[in-house]
């Protein structure tokens, strides 16, 4: 039998072509196969999105091809793997990166145009994957390019949702949410598994039974559904590595129950049935407020049960012994969501495989490790403990067991210490007695990060200060990065033919400290033109697409200045409108000749609001008014103008960020954990006008303050500021732009009054106020660089030499040695 196995291999051996190939005719031929075969339209006869579609399911062969070796060569290697849990990818589009990172776009654009079509204008035909909110989840997705880029063995984990973050329309200067029904057109990057499927049960109850003498629990589930796996190949860059993101969809399970369709109602049975598949529908629109929706649970369980049972499939595969798994594995909980992992990799491992508690127990907190990006205590993630017990009754026990003995062996150390006991207890008795994730998560991990150095401080001294004192040795922190593939390479091609022309190298894409190597021309005056007409050309491109967006036109002398993220109080957009009424007050009240030295802005805004956050949803239209007054004046004309740019997601954040000139991030030092735009504005060689908050005081530190305009109060002022108060410190022309709001000097005057009463002396938490003089010395400092333009490049040639330190390449391979302990594992050409 052997030898007729190997004879047939063989013979498929022997049909195969060998490789695709990937000269500009086969591309050619490949493309029209795919109008013809994949999409069943004729050659002679197809548009823009359907080439689209053609050309991606090209590409998609190409990726299955490497994907498949890559994870031959894992399969033979047995490298120790990382699983990259997130409940969050915010990808954007694949089109240009797969290319780019296969290394044939040049193929593809030639193929193309002998087809008579232009790559860039079918690559506008897609769609973003919108699977995530903001920060967290666009990270997860930068730092796995560069786990494949830099050979990781390593999977993502997610969840395959329906419908991805919500579409902002904006009627009447208001946010409106519409779904996003992104798989509409179906999705050419995934490749549907039917048969990697596992039932994930819920509900039911915990039974103890005698098993050879020894007590066992069993849970005896209600309710089972089943998740099925979706791939998509994540390709690296100058590597034949792809790895895979495997993302799970709920359907319904096939374990009959014949109770229910004994019964008769055969139709409710079925629309029954159905229901499982709510369960991976949608995704929640709120970045950092956590509800205690059994929803929510649901779909974070059903996800880590999905997750674990893959990969301990897989470790069984190769392994057959338990005591190998930290050794095999390690487990990442990208923010407390998936923290349950723990939780069920226990209960896997003592009423599944009947090992020991202690044993068990040693095992799980090896593999697990965790990173969390919140800063302040409150916003930590807290699961109801009536909840949890209904939905998943043994994982209830057994959070209860982990905290018992945690809680035994804390006394030890620390003595009868009540109030530090139930700090940090896992357990939260209060008016809800609830789960607090976060201690979950701790207590079961190796490894606690933070993502930037202030962050790090914070979680030290504040947020888990309980926590840093009694494991000091677990705590760490990696400063976020990006990928400087997509955030130079595909989305400003421009700079990036720059970038490698004046360095004599490409070698920077993967490796980005060689940016630095810019420095040396940092006084060439070619240079310093070539420098100059990259950002006219994506000055030109933004000033289109706002032009289409909302009418406005815009000079392309102006200063393009962006603030564009989440919406939230303490990101302070409304600190930014204030700022544009003072801007619009003064120009008003100059005469002139005054007029002539002012440089002209574009301020451009953009951001989601989560549909629950009235205040933040006020701040947008807030915005929509003061840009209506200001575009309409005549008498102001290109000085000033104000767009809101609406349904800001990965896509559009190519093309705005390529063409800032000045970028601003101005959250109230110490609530942002690090922040990631600045990285991606920095790469771009926009300037950042920014607080000390999150990873901006390492960028300070890496280009220095002279490159930049900081402003704001200190982290270490904030606490005093709040405490004291800081009358004397807020200007009179904030109060005087407050009240231009307030009298309804933009309308809406009731409507208003809420949002004008959040920053008021005495409530302005977030030192709006108070920061509001520095921030417009701040602004006069741009406008006064803006008009050197010599030092404005110069400026702008730094922030991008400077940038090397903060590409997600950096972060990741600190994590390979630090917390996971993995080594790069390199599929042969
Ligand atoms: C999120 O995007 C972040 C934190 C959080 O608790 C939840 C979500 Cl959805 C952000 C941080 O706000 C930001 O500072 C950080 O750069 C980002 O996560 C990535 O770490």
């Amino acid at each position: 039998r052997f030898g007729e196995r190997r004879a047939k291999a063989e013979r498929m051996f022997s049909l195969m072509d060998g490789f695709l190939k990937n000269d500009p005719l086969s591309l050619q031929k490949d493309i029209l196969n795919h109008v013809e075969y994949t999409m069943a339209r004729s050659r002679f006869n197809f548009d823009d999105f359907e080439a689209y579609q053609a050309l991606a399911h090209s590409v998609r062969d190409r990726l299955i091809e490497r994907w498949h070796d890559t994870h031959v060569y894992f399969k033979r290697t047995k490298p120790k793997r990382l699983y990259f849990l997130s409940l969050e990818f915010l990808m954007g589009r694949s089109l240009t990166n797969s290319v780019i990172n296969l290394g044939i776009q040049d193929q593809y654009a030639e193929a193309l145009n002998q087809l008579g079509f232009e790559f860039e204008v079918l690559a506008e035909q897609e769609g973003d994957a919108a699977l995530g909110n903001g920060g967290l989840a666009r990270l997860s997705a930068c730092q796995m390019d560069s786990l494949a880029t830099l050979d990781y063995p390593a999977w993502g984990y997610g969840l395959r949702y329906e419908y991805g973050l919500f579409r902002q329309v904006i009627v009447d200067g208001f946010q409106h949410e519409q779904p996003d029904y992104w798989l509409n057109f179906g999705n050419p990057w995934e490749i549907e598994r039917i048969h990697v499927t596992y039932e994930v049960k819920f509900h039911g109850t915990v039974e103890e039974v005698d098993m050879n003498g020894k007590k066992q629990k069993v849970w005896v589930p209600g309710e089972m559904v089943e998740a099925v796996a979706y791939d998509n190949p994540i390709p690296g860059y100058g590597t034949r590595n792809a790895i895979n993101l495997r993302l799970w969809a709920a359907k319904p399970s096939n374990q009959l129950n014949l109770e229910a369709y004994n019964t008769g109602d055969y139709i409710n049975s079925i629309v029954n049935r159905q229901r499982a598949e709510t369960i991976s529908n949608v995704l929640y629109p709120d970045d950092r407020n956590h509800q205690g929706k059994e929803l929510r649970l649901k779909q974070q369980y059903f996800f880590v049960s999905a997750s674990l049972q893959d990969i301990i499939r897989r470790f069984k595969d190769a392994h057959n012994n338990f005591d190998e798994l930290p050794d095999k594995v390690a487990l990442h909980l990208n923010d407390t969501h998936p923290s349950l992992s723990i939780a069920e990799l226990m209960r896997i491992l003592v009423d599944e495989e009947h090992l020991d508690w202690n044993k068990a127990w040693d095992i799980a907190c090896k593999v697990f490790s965790f990173t969390t990006h919140t800063v302040v205590a409150e916003a930590l993630e807290k699961i109801p403990v009536d909840l949890l017990e209904s939905l998943l009754p043994r994982h209830l026990q057994i959070i209860y067991d982990i905290n018992f003995k945690f809680m035994e062996e804390l006394k030890k150390k620390i003595g009868l210490d009540y109030n530090r006991l139930s700090r940090m207890s896992i357990v939260e008795e209060g008016a809800v007695k609830s789960i607090r994730m976060a201690n979950l998560a701790i207590v079961g991990s190796h490894v606690v990060n933070g993502v930037s150095k202030l962050h790090f401080d914070t979680l030290k001294t504040r947020t888990l200060k309980d926590f840093y004192e009694l494991w000091p040795e677990k705590f760490q922190y990696k400063t976020n990065g990006v990928t400087q593939r997509r955030w130079i390479v595909v989305s400003n091609p421009s700079l990036c033919a720059l970038i490698s022309k004046w360095l004599g190298t490409e070698a920077w894409i993967r490796n980005a400290d060689l940016l630095t190597g810019l420095r040396d021309h940092i006084d060439n005056t070619d240079f310093h033109q070539e420098w100059k007409m990259v950002k006219k050309v994506n000055k030109m491109r933004l000033a289109e697409y706002i032009e289409a967006m909302s009418g406005v036109k815009v000079s392309l002398d102006a200063m393009f200045d962006v603030q564009v993220k989440r919406i939230h109080e303490y990101k302070r957009q409304l600190l930014n409108i204030l700022g544009i009424i003072h801007r619009y007050d003064c120009l008003k009240n100059m005469d002139k000749n005054d007029r002539r030295k002012v440089v002209p802005r574009v301020c451009i805004i953009g951001g989601k609001a989560a549909p629950g956050y009235e205040i933040a949803k006020k701040i947008i239209k807030l915005c929509h008014a003061v840009a209506e007054k200001i575009n309409n004046d005549a008498d102001i004309g290109d000085l000033l103008k104000l767009v809101f740019i609406p349904d800001y997601n990965v896509s559009v954040a190519e093309l705005v960020i390529a063409g800032a000139d000045l970028s601003q991030h101005l959250s109230t030092a110490g609530h942002e954990a690090s922040g990631t735009g600045t990285m991606k504005f920095l790469m771009n060689g926009c300037l950042l006008l920014a607080t000390a908050d999150g990873s901006t005081v390492e960028i300070i530190e890496e280009i220095g303050s002279d490159n930049m305009f900081v402003f704001g109060a200190k982290v270490q002022e904030v606490a005093q500021m709040r405490e004291k108060g800081s009358i004397s410190k807020v200007p009179l022309q904030f109060s005087r732009v407050l009240r231009m709001v307030r009298d309804g000097y933009f309308g809406h005057e009731d409507y208003f009054k809420s949002l004008c009463d959040t920053v008021e002396i005495d409530n302005d938490f977030y030192l709006l106020g108070p920061d509001f003089g520095s921030y417009i010395e701040a602004q006069a400092a741009a406008d006064k660089a803006f008009i050197e333009p010599e030092k404005w490049i110069k400026m702008s040639i730094l922030s991008v030499a400077g940038s090397g330190r903060f590409s997600s390449d950096r972060t990741i391979q600190d994590y390979a040695e630090r917390t996971w302990k993995i080594d790069p594992c390199r599929c042969p050409l």
